[in-house]
């Protein structure tokens, strides 16, 4: 876990746009041996979450909630040295936000998790054409495909999605993710999919390594 005052301190730093001083409490956490996915689980989403909070309670404005989140995405490569360090293990992943969903920090954590594990993580962002993906499936054959679902007005797009994977790959296993699912979205409906998961955190992805 990490400390409440470290965690305090990256928050203030954070919407207050103090780049520097957050990379620097980053790489003190990662000095001292904190994982990767403890750094992503306790720091890096409740800090968003809780922007995400502030900006709802209008405590903080958009541009600053905008912010936060570059200043987020640009920390996670401070973790690249131990996401690589791992020997390849021949697996692939494909991970994506569905089409129309913006939202990708979460779903780049997966990506992550699995190069960490020695798998080539394919990311591709947010809001990603169900056509392109199914074309980038095709050309790279993943043994897992994951699929990141944040506002709970998407979900037809998110089922529409796993049918179209469904028809083209009958097997693939198919995890589906993302705080749409905190907020209505179902996950009983799911299991209609040939194996098509929901996991509902980054720490569940252990199943597979
Ligand atoms: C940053 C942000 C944005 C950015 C996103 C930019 C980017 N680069 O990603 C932008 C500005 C685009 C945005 C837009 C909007 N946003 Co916004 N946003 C946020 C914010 C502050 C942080 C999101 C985030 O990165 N969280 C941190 C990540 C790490 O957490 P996570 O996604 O939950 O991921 C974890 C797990 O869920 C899981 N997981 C996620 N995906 C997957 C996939 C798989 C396969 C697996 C296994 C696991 C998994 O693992 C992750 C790590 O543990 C949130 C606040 C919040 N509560 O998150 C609001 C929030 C999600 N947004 C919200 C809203 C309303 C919107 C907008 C509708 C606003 C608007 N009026 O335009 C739009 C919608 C755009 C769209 N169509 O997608 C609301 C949603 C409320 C709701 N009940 O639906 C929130 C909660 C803010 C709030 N408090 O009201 N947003």
């Amino acid at each position: 876990m990490i400390d409440t005052n470290i965690y305090n301190s990256y928050f203030e730093s954070l919407i207050q746009g103090k780049r520097n001083d957050c990379r620097l409490i980053v790489e003190g956490l990662i000095h001292d041996h904190h994982s990767v996915e403890g750094i992503y689980s306790d720091l890096f989403q409740p800090s968003l979450y809780q922007v995400g909070e502030y900006w709802e309670r209008n405590l903080i404005s958009v541009a600053t909630e905008h912010m936060a989140t570059a200043i987020t995405e640009s920390l996670m490569i401070l973790m690249q040295p131990g996401i690589f360090a791992t020997e390849r293990v021949g697996k692939k992943a494909v991970i994506a936000s569905v089409a129309g969903e913006y939202h990708q920090v979460g779903a780049k954590m997966v990506a992550d998790i699995f190069e960490m594990n020695g798998w080539d993580g394919f990311f591709l962002g947010g809001n990603t054409p169900e056509k392109e993906l199914i074309r980038f499936i095709d050309q790279n054959k993943p043994d897992v495909i994951g699929l990141s679902l944040t506002i709970f007005f998407n979900y037809p797009v998110l089922i529409s999605g796993i049918q179209r994977i469904r028809h083209y790959f009958d097997d693939i296993p198919l995890i589906v993710g993302g705080q749409a699912f905190k907020w209505g979205g179902r996950t009983d409906t799911l299991g209609q999919f040939k194996e098509t998961y929901y996991l509902d955190s980054i720490g569940e992805l252990n199943r597979f390594f």
